[in-house]
C-alpha cells in the first residue's frame, strides 16, 4: 500500500497536462468517488492497527496533495482560457504589454521647448494657485478689467485673492522678482478659464509664455526670434505676419500668423481662405510691468510672447477638435506613438 501512495505522488508531481479536459480526467481517476484514493480509503479499513498511524498520515498528504495540485492546474488554465475563449492551447505566445506612448500635448510642449532652448531660452515653472498680483495687478491689468470677473476666472472658496491662474505670465511675474535681468524664460503649465467647453476652447488648457529682458532688447529682436520659431516648429518654408494688437502688459502689442502650409498660402477651409493661421500673442513688454517686478525700465527693454499648446498641437498634427486632447481615447492617443 505504501508503494501504491508514493507511486501516486509521484504521478501527481510529473503531471503535465495540454488541456483542461485532461485535467478533469485526471482528477476523476485520482480523486473521484470510484477513483484511486477512495480505493486506498477502502483498503485501509483492513490494515493492521499498528500500520494504521504511519499509513494514515501518508493517505492524508497524498489528499491534501492531489487536492491543491489539481486546484491549481485548474486556475492556471482558466486564466489562459478567460484571455482567450475557447482556445485551450497553452503552448501559444502570450500577449505582450504595448510600450505607452507621449500624449500629443507633451510632445508638443517638448518641441515648443527645445526650439528655445536652441535660442538660450530656460524653463521655468510656477503653482497652478496664484494670487491677484501675480495674475493681474503686475502685468498692468487695471482693477475693473474683465478678466478679473468670475465669469472669466476660477475663484477658491470665493476669496477674490486667491485664483487658478489664467494665464502663465504669473511665472514670468515670480521670475522678474526673484531674479534680475538678463532673463530668457520659456514657461509652460496649465491655465484655467471659466469658459464654454467647444472644438475650440476649454476651461483647462496649455500654455507656453516667454520671456526676455536685456538691455537694448527691440522689436526686430521679436520678430526675428518669433520667425526662427514658426520655421523651425512649421518648416523652413513658414512665412510670418503680425497684426497689431493689444494686451495690458506689452506695449506695442502684435498678433503672430503663420503661412498655411496645407495650401502654400494660396487658402484652404484650414485657414478659412486667408491662407494665414494665427498662432501666438506678443509685444514689448510695458514698462509699467517691469517697474511692478523691481526692473529699471529706463535701463532694461524686454519682449514677451504666449501660445497654447494645444492650438500648435492642433496645426501640426491637422487635429480639428481640441477636446480629443482631453478624452484619452487610446485610439487617438495610439496615432502619436512615432510622431515625435
Ligand atoms: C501673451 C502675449 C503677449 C506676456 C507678457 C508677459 C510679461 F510677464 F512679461 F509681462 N508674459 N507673457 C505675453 C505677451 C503673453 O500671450 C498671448
Amino acid at each position: 500500500m505504501t508503494n501504491r501512495i508514493d507511486t501516486l505522488i509521484a504521478q501527481i508531481e510529473a503531471f503535465r497536462p495540454a488541456t483542461g479536459s485532461e485535467i478533469e480526467e485526471f482528477r476523476i481517476r485520482i480523486l473521484g468517488r470510484n477513483g484511486e484514493l477512495n480505493a486506498l480509503m477502502e483498503e485501509f479499513r483492513t490494515v493492521a492497527p499498528e500500520l494504521k498511524r504511519e499509513l494514515g498520515q501518508k493517505l492524508n498528504a497524498l489528499k491534501t496533495k492531489a487536492t491543491e495540485t489539481i486546484n491549481n492546474l485548474k486556475a492556471t488554465v482558466s486564466a489562459a482560457l478567460s484571455q482567450d475563449v475557447g482556445q485551450d492551447d497553452l503552448t501559444r505566445p502570450g500577449t505582450a504589454d504595448e510600450p505607452g506612448s507621449r500624449h500629443p500635448i507633451s510632445l508638443t510642449r517638448n518641441l515648443i521647448l527645445d526650439i528655445f532652448a536652441r535660442l538660450g531660452y530656460t524653463v521655468a515653472e510656477g503653482p497652478e494657485i496664484e494670487d491677484d498680483r501675480r495674475v493681474f495687478s503686475a502685468l498692468n491689468f487695471p482693477p475693473e478689467h474683465p478678466a478679473r470677473d468670475m465669469q472669466d476666472t476660477f475663484f477658491i472658496r470665493r476669496n477674490p485673492d486667491v485664483l487658478l491662474r489664467t494665464h502663465t505670465s504669473s511665472i514670468q511675474v515670480r521670475t522678474m522678482e526673484s531674479s534680475g535681468p538678463p532673463i530668457r524664460v520659456v514657461c509652460p503649465g496649465r491655465v484655467f478659464r471659466n469658459e464654454a467647453i467647444s472644438y475650440r476652447a476649454h476651461c483647462i488648457f496649455h500654455q507656453i509664455e516667454g520671456l526676455y529682458v536685456d538691455e537694448n532688447v527691440s522689436f526686430a529682436d521679436l520678430k526675428q526670434s518669433i520667425l526662427y520659431f514658426a520655421r523651425e516648429c512649421f518648416g523652413p518654408q513658414t512665412r510670418i505676419r503680425l497684426r497689431p494688437s493689444y494686451f495690458p502688459f506689452t506695449e506695442p502689442s502684435a498678433e503672430v500668423d503663420v503661412s498655411c502650409n496645407l495650401c502654400a498660402g494660396k487658402g484652404c477651409n484650414v485657414c478659412k481662405g486667408t491662407g494665414w493661421l494665427e498662432i501666438m500673442g506678443c509685444g514689448m513688454v510695458d514698462p509699467n510691468v517691469l517697474e511692478n517686478c523691481n526692473i529699471d525700465s529706463k535701463r532694461y527693454s524686454g519682449f514677451a510672447f504666449g501660445m497654447g499648446v494645444e492650438r500648435i498641437a492642433m496645426l501640426r498634427y491637422g487635429v480639428r477638435d481640441l477636446r480629443l486632447y482631453f478624452e484619452n481615447d487610446i485610439r487617438f492617443l495610439k496615432q502619436f506613438a512615432t510622431v515625435i
